[in-house]
Order: C-alpha cells, then structure tokens, then sequence
C-alpha cells in the first residue's frame, strides 16, 4: 500500500502577510484586490473567515461584512519564496513530489530518502520544519493510502493539523463528506449534484458505474472509484526545471556591501545545495538585485564548466554584484539563480520551463 502525504499550507497567502508585520496577528486580515473597486478577495486569515469572508468573494463585499478589517494587496514575490522554501523541505523526503499551487503538493513517501518507517511521522516532521524554516508559517497535513484521500484529510483539521485516513477509516469519512468536497467537483457540477439529489458521499455511492458515465463521462469513472476510496493516480513530479534559483527580500532595505556580500554567499550555498539534491549542474549563474525602489535588474555570467559548487556559483554572483550600483543605491532583494544545465539526454526534457520559483512577475 502507497503512502501519501497531503501538504497544505494555512491561509497562505495571509499568513505569509502576519509574518511580515506581526502587529496584524489576531486580526482579521484580507489579501486580494482593491474593496473600494471591484477588487476580489485572495484569501483571508482564519479571524477574517469567521465573518463569512472567503476566497473569490467580491473584496466589497468584504468590506461590508468586516469594515474593520486590513486589506492587503498580494505580494507573490514573498509567495514564490516561501513556497520555495518548502518545495525544498519536500525534497528531502522523496523526490515524487507533485505541487498543485504555490501552498500544496502531494508526496509519495511510501519509500522516503530518510528511511522514516512512519508517514505521519514524517508529515509531522515536514510541519515542524515548515514552521520554522519559513519563519512559523503553519501547513495542514493529510495522510493516506492515495492521493484523494490524503488531499481530504488535509482539509479536515485546518488550520495546523495533521490528519490520517485509514483504510477502515474511509468507508465514514466519505459517506459523510459534502459533495463539493469531492475533489474535481467544481461550483458548476456541485449545483447540478445538488439539483439531482447527490449531496454527499452515500448519495453518490446509490448510483451504478453505468449512470454515472452516461452523465459525466470518464469523469463518472472517477467519482465511481474514489467515493469507494479507490484512486491509483500516481504522483507526476514536477516537470524538469530549467533553472534553480532562491532569492531574499530583506526587512530592511540594505545598503552594506559586505551584508549582502554575506547574504549572497548564504544563497549560493542553498542554490547549489539545491543542484545536489536534484543531481543538476549549470554553466549561467544569474544575479538579481532589487533596489529601494523596485527597479529590478539581473546580470548574468556563462562559465567554462558546468558547477554546482557553493563556491564557484558564490563567486561568480559576488562579482557580478560588485558592477552593479548595489554599493550606492539600498538593495530590497538579491536572488541567486543557475541555468543552462548539463542535460545526458537532450530532448527528453520538452521545451524551456520556468518553474515558478524563478524570477517573479513583479517589475
Ligand atoms: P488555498 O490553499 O485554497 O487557501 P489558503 O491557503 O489561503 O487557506 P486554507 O488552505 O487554510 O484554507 O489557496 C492558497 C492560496 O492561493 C491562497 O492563500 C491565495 C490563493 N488563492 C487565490 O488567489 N484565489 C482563490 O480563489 C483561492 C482559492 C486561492
Ligand atoms: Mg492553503
């Protein structure tokens, strides 16, 4: 039987705000688009949900509903960071990790680089070091015997929990569970369940495999085999990177070239720790420097020899920092990346893929 753990992170995108400015802990806290105009909500803290706030709702709304709250526009740089972060924590565990968004991936764990017997041992694990190495941001964990189950359980206890799903366990949790909780089933199809009479688990385990593909097609297979717990989806990782890079922005804009010659150094030794973990090396080692104010630049070098060398990659970035304005002007982020890899078998990697951790939309 496989092992899967189920990783999803608590008000993500407003946890990660909290942190920033712990002064709005406890508070109820917005982030999406603009209550005054015809802004959309992105998430909000587990204080704002308690007024009926959640995701996708009109941000007006959410005002009118919670006029006290903080409204926070999104800063996805800071996401892609701490989303990073914790795709790198996975990776310690197995190397079949299958991310869904920034905040949630799967892992198969049923044989894990640790040798941990246990996985929700190891689930506990990953929530302790999320916690501390993102600076106490919380994950809700969910584990199983595949990925449908897993991904339920993570959903049961939020936030900061950690959930198991036994094969005895199942048969329950399922009858029990809201149709739209069903994974796959969108707002769209959770109406027409609903308008048809299947507003749960059981009522959907009354209908015969034959019905349900007569209305939902292949589909209708899938929700005939998981509301009996059935799932044999395997875990895809992600698809092959082209280019590993980490970056900082600072709490305090920095103006001191030994500080962030320092930070540097502490970046180049996690890229090239990440190359390791993944086998990779790259020749193009690229430097990214936001200033104070936001004018973003990257400079790149392309060497003789393919590294993953925490030195090598450390010294080639630092000089590239060196030319730039870093020593004049105030830095607000500095990011590290290594591209242009070594590849044995060209052509099986498909075409350039940017994972989402590399450089951010923001200017
Ligand atoms: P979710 O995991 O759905 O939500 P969440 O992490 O904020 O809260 P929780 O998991 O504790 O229920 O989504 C992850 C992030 O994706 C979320 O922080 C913001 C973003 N998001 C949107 O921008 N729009 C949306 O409609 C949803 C659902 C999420
Ligand atoms: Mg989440």
């Amino acid at each position: 039987m496989k092992k899967i753990i189920h990783i999803d992170m608590d008000a993500f995108y407003a946890s990660v705000e909290i942190r920033e400015n712990p002064a709005l802990r406890g508070k109820p806290v917005i982030v999406g688009g603009d209550p005054h105009s015809r802004g959309v909500v992105s998430t909000c803290s587990y204080e704002a949900r308690k007024f009926g706030i959640h995701s996708g709702m009109a941000a007006s709304i959410a005002f009118r509903r919670c006029p006290d709250a903080i409204f926070l526009r999104p800063n996805f740089a800071l996401y892609k960071e701490a989303s990073r972060k914790i795709r790198s924590i996975f990776l310690d565990y197995t190397d079949l990790v299958e991310p869904l968004s920034l905040d949630e991936a799967y892992l198969d764990v049923t044989i894990n680089k640790r040798g941990i017997p246990y996985a929700t041992r190891t689930a506990r694990e990953i929530k302790k070091r999320i916690f501390q190495e993102t600076g106490g941001l919380t994950a809700s964990a969910g584990v199983s015997y595949n990925m449908f189950l897993a991904k339920i359980a993570s959903d049961m206890q939020k936030p900061d929990g950690l959930t198991v799903i036994t094969p005895e366990d199942a048969p329950g949790i399922l009858r029990k569970l809201p149709i739209g909780k069903f994974y796959g089933v969108g707002k769209v199809t959770e109406k027409f369940m609903i308008e048809h009479g299947i507003r749960n688990g059981a009522d959907l385990l009354r209908l015969s495999k034959e019905e349900l593909i007569c209305t939902f097609g292949k589909t209708g297979e899938y929700y005939y085999n998981v509301v009996r717990g059935m799932d044999d989806r395997e875990i895809t990782p992600e698809r092959e990177a082209k280019s590993l890079g980490t970056e900082s922005t600072f709490q305090q804009d920095i103006t001191d070239m030994p500080e962030l010659v320092s930070f540097l150094r502490q970046q180049a030794v996690e890229v090239a720790a990440d190359l390791q973990k993944h086998s990779l090396k790259g020749k193009t080692i690229t430097l990214k420097v936001k200033f104070f104010d936001f004018r973003t630049i990257t400079r790149s070098r392309t060497i003789a020899e393919y590294t993953n060398d925490p030195e090598q990659i450390n010294l080639v970035a630092r000089e590239l920092l060196l030319k730039t304005e870093a020593e004049k002007i105030p830095v607000r982020l500095i990011g590290v990346t290594v591209s242009n890899f070594y590849d044995p078998e060209p052509g099986e990697s498909g075409g350039m893929i940017q994972p989402e951790f590399d450089f951010g939309e923001e200017l």
